[in-house]
C-alpha cells in the first residue's frame, strides 16, 4: 500500500513570517480589580510581537515605567487581566500547497488559546517551551485572523493551587506572595528577592507560519564522546520529524576554515533520531576562556527524498571538546580539609576551575535582550576573566544568541531546570508540562559547546532539609514536592537526549540524600549563611566548598542608576524608595548593619552618597575575600560562581552589573580576583568552625598553563609607612596549582600593621584590624591629568597610605568609564586612572572628595578638610 503522504510532491521547508502590526486588547478582568485606564484606551493598542502587555502599554504610554520611584505597584492590575493578541497575515498558494502548514511559537508567556479564523488551534500553558499548532484545517487562501488570548497569570497560578494542593515556596522577598511554582512561568516574574512584580504575558519570543513536505529535520545534538589531539568523536542525533520512509539524512561536517572533514549518510529509523558518527582527525579541540581556542565546526544536515529532492536543511555550529562532571571519593583525608567527594569539571580531559558568577533575566521582560546586549553583557563577565555563568533556576533557558557568544568566547554555561524554591507538584499533568519542557530545552540547546551541565533546580532540595515549611511539607506521609524530577526525569531525560553532556541534581546538592545537601566536603555548596545570618565577610573563611555556586554580598547600584531611579528626595538609605528598590525582607537595614561590622556612626540618616561608598566597598572586600580563599582552596574547591553577574531593573542587590548595565565596582573587584595568576594574603589555615585565624600567608594560585616561579617579597608595615619586617620567599607553582607560602608567625597583628607582599607585577595588601580601630592618615594628593584619544587619564601620587582609592567619575558623567577602581597605595606610590568619557573634566573635578573617594581617617565628605591637587 503507498503512503499517502508519499504521493505528495515533498519541497523544502517555507518559513512565512507573521505581520508586525499586531494589536493588543484587554480581553477581560478578574472580579474586583480596578483598571486605572479607561477601557476603551485599552482595545486594539498597536502592539510588538515578540513583546509584553507591560511593554506595549508603557509604548503607549499608558503606564509608568515601573522600574522608577514606586511605580510599579500602579501596574500589579496587568497581571489580573486576560489580554488578547490580535494580527492578520496572508496565506498563498505556496504555503497552501504544502501537505503541513503548522503556527510556531518559540515562546508564548504563559497560558494562552490561540485561534485563527475564529477557530481554535491551540493551546500553551509553558513559556519555558516552543509550541506548533496544526493550521492546516483551518487555513484559508488569502487573508486569515489570529488572535491569541492569555489568561490573568495570577488567576491562573491561584487555580493551580487549588487543583494541584498547597506546597509551600519562597525566594519572592518582599514582594507580595503569589504561587510562582504552580505554573510553568519565569519564577522570578512573579518578582524575587531583587526584583520587581511584574506578572505580564505576551508573545515573548518569535513566531511564524512554517509550510512543509514530508518531513522535516527537527534538533539536531551533536554530542562529543571524543576529543584527543589525534581524533575527535561526534554522535549525532538528529530529530527528523513527518513521514521518514523515502527520507534520507546527509550530514557534513566543515572545518572553521570550510574545509569539509567528516560526512555520513543515514536513513532516519522508523522510531527516534536518526544517528551518525562523525570521526575527526587532528581535530581543532574547543577550549574554556583561559585554556586555548574556541574554533568552532559547521554542521550542515540535509534532508533529501527518495526522489532527489530537498526536503531541510539547517546548519549549526559545533565545538569539538568533552566535558565530564567529576565526582570521585577522595582516596584518603586531606590535610585540614577531610574526606568527601570531588566536584570539578574536566574539559577535554584538563580540570578547569570555574570562574564566574550567576546569570539572572537580564530583564524583567525578556524580549528586551536583544543578541546585542547579550553580548555586551556576556564580554562584560569575559573583561573581569570569568569563565563560566550560571543560568539560574528561576529564570529563563535563554536564547540561542546568549551561547552562541558563549560558544565564540569559550565561556562555560552552568544550565539550570527552571524550578527554583519551592516544593513542586508531582501531579500528573504538572509533570507532562515539565518533561515536555525539559525535552524541548535539552533538545534545542544541548548543541552548544559552552553548555557544559545541566543542572535538577535550584535551592529545592536544600529547601527540604533546611526551611520549616519545606520540611514539614515533605515530612508528610505521601508528600510529592518535585523529587522525582531532579533525580528520575531531568537525569533520564538528558541521558536520552544529550548523553554527553553532564548532568547534576540540584545546586547545591551533596550527591545524596543521605547527607545535607549543603555538606562542606560533597558536591556544590551555596553559602548564605554569611550574608544572610552571620554577616561579617570574614566568616567566608569558614567554609570549604568543593564548588561554590552561590555566594553573595549587597551592594547598591551605581550612583547614575541608583538617581535615575530614584527621586532625589528619596535617596536617603532607609527611605521606602530606596527600600522599594532592594526586595529582600530587611535587605537594607542588612547592608547598613554590615557597614557597622567595621565602621562606626553610620546609620539611616547619614548621607545617602556616604553609605552608597561604604556598601559598595564592603561588597568589594566580601567577595574579594570568599573568592580569593575558594581559589586558594584549589584543588579541593573546584570553582567559585558568586551571586549575582546582573540585574533586571534597577535595585540594591548581589550583582556585579546594575540594572541598566552599568558595571559596579565588585565588577572592577572581579577583574581583579579573578586574573590568572592571583596573589593574596590570606590565613595559612582556618578550622571548619570559622575561628578567627592563627597565621597569615602569602597564597597564589596560578590559573595558567604555565609553571609560576618567582619570589614574593613580604614586608610588615606600620600604616605611617614604616617597614618593620621584611623578607622573600621563592615560590614555583605548576600549572593550574596553588600555593601557601605562611609569614613569620611572631609578625604583630595589630591594628595599624598590614602585610604588603609583592611579585613582579602584582601586588595584595592585608590590613589587621577593622577600620574602626586603624588610625589612618590624611593623605595629601598630587594629580596630574592627560588628555586622551577617548578621554582622559588621571595620574594620583600620594604621600601616605590610601585603602580602597575609587575615582567615581559617573558622578560627574553617568557614562564615564574608569579603569583601575579600588586600588590600595603606599606613601608615595602612584596610580593611574584611565578614563573614557566624552566629558572634559578638570583634575580639581576628578579629585573632588565626592569623586576621588577612599577608606580614610574619617568619612570624606565635601565639608572635611580637602586633599590639596595640583595639575
Ligand atoms: C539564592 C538564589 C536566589 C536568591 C539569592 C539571594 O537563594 O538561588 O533564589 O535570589 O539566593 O537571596
Amino acid at each position: 500500500m503507498t503512503n499517502p503522504a508519499s504521493v505528495v510532491s515533498p519541497s523544502p521547508r517555507l518559513r512565512q513570517p507573521l505581520p508586525v502590526d499586531w494589536t493588543l486588547s484587554l480581553a477581560s478582568v478578574e472580579a474586583g480589580v480596578e483598571v486605572p485606564i479607561d477601557r476603551d484606551k485599552l482595545t486594539g493598542l498597536p502592539a510588538t510581537v515578540p513583546g509584553c502587555v507591560h511593554t506595549d502599554l508603557l509604548a503607549a504610554d499608558l503606564i509608568p515605567d515601573p522600574y522608577l520611584a514606586e511605580h510599579e505597584p500602579q501596574t500589579h492590575w496587568i497581571g489580573r487581566c486576560d489580554w488578547a493578541y490580535e494580527t492578520r497575515f496572508e496565506l498563498g498558494p505556496e504555503a497552501l500547497g504544502q501537505p503541513h502548514l503548522e503556527l510556531v511559537f518559540e515562546g508564548l508567556d504563559t497560558v494562552a488559546r490561540v485561534e485563527v479564523n475564529g477557530q481554535e488551534v491551540g493551546r500553551s500553558e509553558n513559556m519555558h517551551r516552543r509550541y506548533r499548532f496544526d493550521l492546516k484545517p483551518v487555513a484559508q487562501p488569502g487573508s486569515n485572523t489570529l488572535r491569541v488570548t492569555f489568561d490573568s497569570p495570577y488567576r491562573f497560578a491561584h487555580q493551580m493551587q487549588a487543583k494541584f494542593g498547597e506546597r509551600p515556596y519562597t525566594g519572592l522577598g518582599s514582594n507580595p506572595p503569589l504561587p510562582h511554582h504552580m505554573m510553568r512561568k519565569m519564577a522570578c516574574n512573579f518578582g524575587w528577592d531583587w526584583g520587581p512584580q511584574l506578572l505580564t504575558c505576551g508573545i515573548w519570543r518569535p513566531a511564524f507560519i512554517e509550510a512543509w513536505g514530508t518531513a522535516r529535520l527537527g534538533d539536531a545534538v551533536p554530542g562529543v564522546t571524543r576529543a584527543d589531539p589525534d581524533h575527535a568523536r561526534v554522535e549525532l542525533a538528529v530529530e527528523v520529524i513527518g513521514d521518514r520512509q523515502d527520507a534520507t539524512l546527509h550530514a557534513i561536517l566543515r572545518d572553521p576554515e570550510g574545509d569539509a572533514v567528516a560526512e555520513g549518510f543515514t536513513q532516519p529509523p522508523s522510531d527516534g533520531p536518526a544517528r551518525l558518527i562523525l570521526d575527526i582527525d587532528k581535530p581543532q579541540r574547543w577550549w574554556p576562556l583561559g585554556y586555548g581556542k574556541q574554533p568552532l565546526y559547521t554542521l550542515s544536515l540535509t534532508l533529501q527524498h527518495a526522489d532527489g529532492q530537498t526536503l531541510d536543511t539547517t546548519q549549526q555550529r559545533v565545538g569539538l571538546r568533552t566535558v565530564e562532571l567529576v565526582t570521585d571519593s577522595d582516596p584518603e583525608p586531606v590535610a585540614g580539609l577531610g574526606q568527601g567527594e570531588t566536584f570539578h569539571l574536566r574539559v577535554n580531559g584538563q580540570r578547569v576551575f570555574c570562574k564566574g558568577a550567576n546569570w539572572i533575566p537580564d530583564d524583567c521582560f525578556p524580549h528586551r535582550v536583544t543578541p546585542e546586549r547579550y553580548r555586551r553583557r556576556i564580554e562584560q563577565a569575559i573583561d573581569v576573566n570569568m569563565n563560566m555563568l550560571r543560568v539560574w533556576g528561576g529564570g529563563t533557558y535563554e536564547d540561542h544568541a546568549f551561547y552562541d557568544v558563549c560558544d565564540e568566547r569559550g565561556v562555560l554555561v552552568w544550565q539550570d531546570f527552571m524550578l527554583a524554591c519551592a516544593c513542586y507538584p508531582e501531579a500528573s499533568d504538572y509533570a507532562a508540562w515539565v518533561e515536555a519542557e525539559a525535552r524541548d530545552n535539552v533538545a534545542r540547546l544541548s548543541r552548544h559547546a559552552s553548555l557544559v551541565l545541566w543542572n535538577g533546580c535550584n535551592e529545592n532540595i536544600m529547601g527540604a532539609f533546611e526551611w520549616p515549611d519545606f520540611i514539614d511539607y515533605v515530612r508528610q506521609d505521601g508528600a510529592d514536592w518535585g523529587l522525582k524530577y531532579y533525580l528520575e526525569l531531568f537525569p533520564r531525560v538528558v541521558e536520552e537526549l544529550a548523553p554527553a553532556t553532564p548532568f547534576w541534581f540540584a545546586s547545591p546538592y551533596s550527591g545524596s540524600m543521605d547527607r545535607h545537601p549543603n555538606a562542606n566536603g560533597y558536591g556544590n555548596r551555596h553559602i548564605w549563611d554569611v550574608w544572610n545570618r552571620h554577616g561579617d565577610y570574614r566568616n567566608y573563611l569558614g567554609h570549604f566548598p568543593r564548588f561554590a555556586s552561590e555566594f553573595g554580598y549587597q551592594g547598591p547600584p551605581t550612583w547614575p542608576t541608583l538617581t535615575r531611579a530614584i527621586p532625589e528626595d528619596q535617596r536617603g538609605w532607609m527611605s521606602d524608595t530606596m527600600q522599594h528598590h532592594n526586595k529582600q525582607n530587611q535587605g537594607q537595614q542588612r547592608a547598613l548593619d554590615r557597614i557597622a561590622d567595621d565602621f562606626d556612626g553610620i546609620d539611616a540618616d547619614t548621607d545617602p552618597a556616604d553609605v552608597w561608598f561604604l556598601a559598595t566597598v564592603n561588597q568589594c572586600r566580601a567577595l574579594t575575600l570568599g573568592c580569593e580563599w575558594f581559589r586558594a582552596l584549589s584543588p579541593w574547591c573546584g570553582g567559585a560562581l558568586y551571586w549575582q553577574f546582573n540585574d533586571c531593573w534597577p535595585v540594591t542587590s548581589w550583582a556585579a552589573v546594575d540594572g541598566d548595565g552599568r558595571p559596579k565596582m565588585l565588577w572592577h573587584a572581579t577583574r581583579r580576583f579573578f586574573r590568572d595568576r592571583l596573589l593574596t594574603i590570606l590565613p595559612v589555615d582556618v578550622t571548619p568552625s570559622g575561628q578567627a585565624p592563627e597565621r597569615m600567608a602569602v597564597r597564589l594560585h596560578n590559573d595558567t598553563d604555565r609553571p609560576w616561579c618567582e619570589n614574593a617579597q613580604v614586608q610588615l608595615r606600620h600604616i605611617d609607612g614604616r617597614v618593620l619586617e621584611e623578607h622573600a620567599d621563592r615560590f614555583d607553582i605548576p600549572p593550574r596549582g596553588t600555593a601557601c607560602l605562611p609569614v613569620p608567625a611572631d609578625w604583630p597583628d595589630a591594628p595599624g600593621h598590614l602585610i604588603f607582599a609583592t611579585t613582579a607585577d602584582d601586588r595584595a595588601f592585608y590590613f589587621f584590624g577593622r577600620d574602626r580601630d586603624i588610625a589612618y592618615p590624611t593623605p595629601i594628593f598630587d594629580t596630574r591629568l592627560e588628555t586622551t584619544a577617548d578621554g582622559c587619564r588621571l595620574h594620583v601620587r600620594t604621600d601616605q597610605t590610601v585603602r580602597d582609592l575609587y575615582l567615581l567619575a559617573e558622578r560627574l558623567d553617568p557614562d564615564a568609564q574608569v579603569h583601575p577602581q579600588g586600588i590600595t597605595l603606599l606613601p608615595g606610590n602612584t596610580t593611574i586612572f584611565e578614563i573614557k568619557s566624552t566629558t572634559h573634566f578638570t583634575a580639581e573635578q576628578l579629585s573632588h572628595p565626592n569623586v576621588l573617594r577612599y577608606i580614610g581617617p574619617s568619612l570624606p565628605r565635601v565639608e572635611h578638610s580637602l586633599p590639596t591637587c595640583s595639575v
